[in-house]
């Protein structure tokens, strides 16, 4: 693969600051610049000082109520201005925020709180703040984004240092419930810090984000990157097309980045070519089709540049900013990452940027990472598998049978567990399909003695289990699944 000092034309120009936080880092950038402009939201621009008082607020906040260095804060929360306070105000107070999918439901929060057993918690939704405050662990404090909550002294800020847990990130593997990845506040400012010199990002830069912010792409690339670079970000409750046009246009932004999905829609919408005046488009979060990434670097009139990362590892590889941007692949390793590919194949990532371990899960941590053969610390082993096309990554699937739908990551053995309990259901096996628009979508192969239920059905039974993008879109009715010799269920047969 080729070495990461391709992404810099002055490689000796990099010098990683190893000691410091992205707090740090950007309250320096607040400091010498607190009038220019942050966040655009309905119809007016927050200014970087502005942005910087309103989290100092809100972290008095959460010492007022009790909160203290280390506590977790529940975040689950749409794309705002008020999520982004309440956000980097817990971060400024020493408080570790577990990002959450606005779209769970009830069994898929009330995990999260059992297992990560946080102080407080900010839900965008009336009905998560119910079921948060009906589990054993609930949180003393259940709060909208607003944060409306009685101020207090903040205390001092800032004073997480590099090796300090930031945030838990759920993410599950192929057995058992999601575990959290916890990332310190050095990996996030690793991560920020690379991208910001491989992909150029500068304060002159306007981002277009209408990304969930409960993601590391909306949230560690997006968010983290502009406070970093002392840019701006448009931010967008949703994506739609048109809008997306109408905020680059007006505002005269300059990157956009997206997931396959927002690519395919904003090609076939037409509106790629309304885009042709962004300086950098970046697509995340699932394999960019070949063909899509053609049509839309087309239509786009820029290459679209392809990069890879993972909840654990923040971003790992990237196509490069200069020179060719190949379909298909995801470029070479991010500078300061390492990556290589063990003799199986799998992807191999070791860096400043990789997480510091499962939330309370010595296990978990023993079959993730590998004591490295050179003495340099430890591999993280990312479960995808990979292949060196003449210097750049192509990703060649995944060991653990993952399904990436629209960006969101759906693991089998969760729906299935569900979808078994259907009592027409006999035995059932979860894959993804592909598609078009959604990359893959999630197709349920059943074994049923009578009638087969049809997708409406097994949406409307898993309604109160699984989130909306978990629920099958196709269904298949089988005589028998496929089994190895151990009666483990080949889901690779299924297709
Ligand atoms: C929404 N729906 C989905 C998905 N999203 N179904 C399957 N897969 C999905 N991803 C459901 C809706 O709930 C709705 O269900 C139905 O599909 C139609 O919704 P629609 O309005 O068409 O969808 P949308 O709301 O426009 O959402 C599409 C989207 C969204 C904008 C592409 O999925 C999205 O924001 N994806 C981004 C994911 C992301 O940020 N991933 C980063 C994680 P019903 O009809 O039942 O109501 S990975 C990451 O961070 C790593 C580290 C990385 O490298 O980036």
């Amino acid at each position: 693969m080729r070495p990461w000092r391709d992404h810099l034309p002055d490689p000796a120009a990099y010098v990683p600051d190893r000691e410091g936080t992205l707090l740090r880092a950007w309250a320096r950038r607040v400091a010498a610049a607190p009038g220019r402009p942050l966040w655009h939201e309905g119809g007016r621009w927050w200014s970087a000082g502005e942005f910087a008082e309103a989290t100092g607020r809100a972290a008095g906040r959460y010492r007022a109520a009790g909160l203290a260095p280390g506590d977790r804060v529940l975040w689950s929360t749409a794309t705002s201005v008020d999520a982004l306070v309440a956000h980097v105000g817990a971060l400024r107070a020493g408080l570790v925020v577990v990002p959450a999918n606005t779209a769970y439901g009830a069994r898929e929060l009330s995990h999260i709180v059992e297992d990560v057993r946080p102080a407080a918690a900010v839900l965008e939704r009336d009905e998560q703040r119910e079921w948060v405050r009906q589990v054993a662990h609930a949180p003393h404090v259940v709060a909208g984004p607003g944060l409306d909550l009685p101020d207090g002294d903040p205390g001092p800020l800032d004073t997480a240092g590099p090796g300090d847990p930031a945030l838990v990130c759920y993410t599950s593997g192929t057995t058992g419930a999601p575990k959290g990845a916890v990332l310190t506040h050095g990996n996030l400012l690793a991560n920020s810090e690379a991208l910001r010199v491989a992909w150029r990002w500068t304060a002159d830069d306007r981002l277009v984000h209408c990304l969930p912010l409960f993601h590391a792409h909306g949230l560690a690339v997006a968010a983290y990157g502009t406070l970093l670079v002392g840019g701006s970000a448009v931010l967008l409750p949703e994506f739609d097309p048109a809008a997306v046009v109408d905020a680059a246009r007006r505002q005269q932004a300059s990157l956009f980045f997206g997931v396959p999905t927002m690519y395919h829609r904003l090609v076939t919408s037409g509106a790629a070519a309304d885009l042709r005046g962004l300086r950098l488009c970046v697509s995340g979060s699932a394999p960019l089709r070949a063909d899509l990434h053609r049509a839309a670097s087309r239509a786009l009139g820029s290459g679209v540049l392809e990069r890879f990362g993972m909840t654990e590892t923040l971003m790992n590889t990237s196509n490069p900013l200069d020179g060719e941007r190949r379909p298909g692949t995801v470029g070479f390793p991010l500078p300061g990452v390492e990556v290589t590919l063990d003799p199986s194949g799998e992807i191999l990532v070791r860096g400043p940027n990789v997480f510091a371990g499962y939330w309370e899960r010595p296990g978990a941590d023993a079959g993730a990472f590998r004591a490295a053969a050179d003495g340099g610390g430890r591999w993280f082993a990312t479960g995808d598998l990979g292949a060196d096309d003449d210097g750049y990554l192509v990703l060649r699937g995944r060991a653990r049978e993952l399904i990436i739908s629209g960006g969101f990551n759906v693991y089998p053995t969760e729906v299935e567990d569900v979808l078994a309990r259907h009592p027409a259901v006999a035995e059932v096996a979860v894959t993804g399909t592909p598609d078009d628009e959604w990359g893959e979508v999630v197709t349920a192969w059943v074994v049923c003695e009578g009638p087969v239920p049809d997708v409406g059905e097994l949406r409307a039974f898993c309604r109160d289990e699984l989130a909306p993008f978990k629920q099958p879109r196709l269904v298949r009715r089988v005589d028998v699944l496929p089994r190895n010799a151990l009666g483990k269920v080949i889901r690779s047969e299924l297709r």
